[in-house]
């Protein structure tokens, strides 16, 4: 047990600010979100597929764990000398956000938070961090937030992180956390043992990185497969980077196996869940572009593409169902339902080209509708979600916007998404905002 760092509590935050388009401030090269310049941020997730820890009762409000990584300022400039690893809960208080937060100095980054009911004992808040790569249960006592650490490990390479993690009952016997780390290529789980937590390695690859996580059941087998994707370390210089989509079925004791052979590109970014609402899980593959050449030369041969996969679609298949031009980036997809009327649409975040909502047609498998919902919203990770915190049965879309400093709520009225600033940053791009999740009130209130 280690006592957390807290560092205090914030009140009142907030400002809802209005739809009234706040000039956003920068929109210049992304001042090198720190140390990112060099070590090509890597990656990220999206979305809250339906897993037990999601489970809520309806109608209930809910707080937001914010995942990130924080560095210094000097001088008024953004530096790239990290800090302490920082999680933020955001609970809402009247029209506007208290935010409390825990930093944690044994790491430099958490990649993403989620709420956690583990199968025995109290539920807590289970963080992934990176360098050191460590999982972790924080849990609040009467003295304040104190961790336990689940997992933690130097894989032998350059990195250590811990990238992305998703929980689900993929062996039939009660809840695990899947894990991607980076560097190499592995890919665990990690679950209470009969004495201590049990990992299982379930796959490691030299010089690969591993992004994402998801989990969804595809052939409807009632087995729960994960899905990761394996790609080429970062190369922020352009051109050809080469990745695919694997799945794994730890209870059918099967191992890698590929969903997606992306080729000559890649992708970090993937969502699986059933975005058509047929009752069948789906995957879907947010594609990096194909360019060439690099800074102020770099073009984009193929741009940012979202394909679909089912249970029975080729790995070398191309079925696209939108496209987004000019762009090269896209790290999160989140799915959910915005105006409440029981279809599910696709909030795409790119990295240079704002927002899109995109919605299924006729045929889901074809290609889908695209609107912008915001072109002033961007940021590397650009980390967005679609979820119900106010317990009124429509979504609505959070998004880190790192490069304007907000962090931002959507709610859509009358058909359009009215944007509200939750949370300034003091110097934008200090912090760089991973993973945005759920959190019930009751798991973060104080004792
Ligand atoms: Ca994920
Ligand atoms: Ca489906
Ligand atoms: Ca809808
Ligand atoms: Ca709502």
């Amino acid at each position: 047990m280690r006592k957390a760092r807290i560092v205090g509590i914030v009140i009142g935050i907030a400002v809802c600010a209005v739809a009234s388009c706040v000039a956003c401030s920068g929109g210049t090269e992304p001042a090198t979100p720190p140390q990112q310049a060099e070590a090509p941020p890597a990656p990220t997730p999206p979305t809250p597929p339906p897993t037990p820890t999601a489970a809520r009762t309806q109608g209930e409000q809910r707080g937001l764990l914010v995942a990130s990584s924080q560095f210094r300022v000097e001088n008024g400039a953004v530096t790239a000398t990290p800090g302490p690893a920082r999680l933020e809960i955001l609970t809402p208080d009247g029209d506007q956000w208290r935010a409390e937060v825990i930093e944690d100095p044994g790491s430099n980054v958490f990649h993403k938070a989620l709420w956690w009911q583990p199968p025995t004992g109290e539920p807590g808040l289970v963080t992934l961090g990176g360098m050191s790569a460590a999982v972790k249960l924080w849990r609040r006592g009467a003295s304040g937030w104190t961790s336990e650490t689940l997992w933690t490990e130097e894989f032998g390479g350059q990195f250590n992180r811990m990238r992305d993690a998703e929980i689900a009952d993929v062996y039939g016997d009660g809840a695990a956390i899947a894990v991607a780390t980076h560097d190499q290529g592995v890919v665990a789980t990690v679950r209470p043992g009969a004495s201590g937590w049990t990992i299982d390695r379930l796959d490691r690859e030299p010089n690969t990185f591993v992004h994402e996580i998801e989990i969804g059941d595809l052939n409807g087998d009632g087995q729960l497969e994960i899905y990761a994707t394996p790609s080429e370390p970062n190369d922020l210089g352009g051109g050809e980077q080469s990745g695919q989509v694997v799945r794994y079925v730890p209870r059918a004791q099967q191992g890698r196996t590929v969903v997606a052979d992306l080729g000559n590109r890649h992708a970090k970014e993937i969502w699986v869940g059933d975005a058509d609402g047929d009752g069948r899980d789906e995957l879907y593959v947010a594609v990096e572009a194909l360019t060439r050449g690099a800074g102020a030369q770099l073009e984009i041969v193929e741009p940012v593409e979202i394909r679909r996969y089912d249970a029975d679609t080729a790995p070398t298949a191309r079925n696209v169902i939108a496209r987004i031009p000019g762009e090269r980036l896209t790290r999160f997809l989140t799915v959910g339902d915005v105006d409440g009327d029981g279809r599910r649409e696709m909030v795409i975040a790119t990295f240079r080209n704002g927002l899109w909502l995109a919605r299924p047609g006729r045929d889901p498998r074809g290609e889908w509708s695209l609107e912008s919902i915001d072109r002033e919203s961007s940021g590397f990770e650009h980390a967005a979600l679609l979820t119900d915190l106010d317990g009124d049965g429509k979504d609505e879309l959070y998004v880190g916007a790192d490069e304007q400093g907000e962090l931002r709520r959507y709610v859509w009225v009358n058909g359009r998404a009215r944007r509200e600033v939750m949370l300034r940053r003091e110097v934008p791009r200090a912090i760089m905002t991973w993973n945005l999740m759920p959190v019930p009130l009751s798991a973060v209130a104080p004792r």
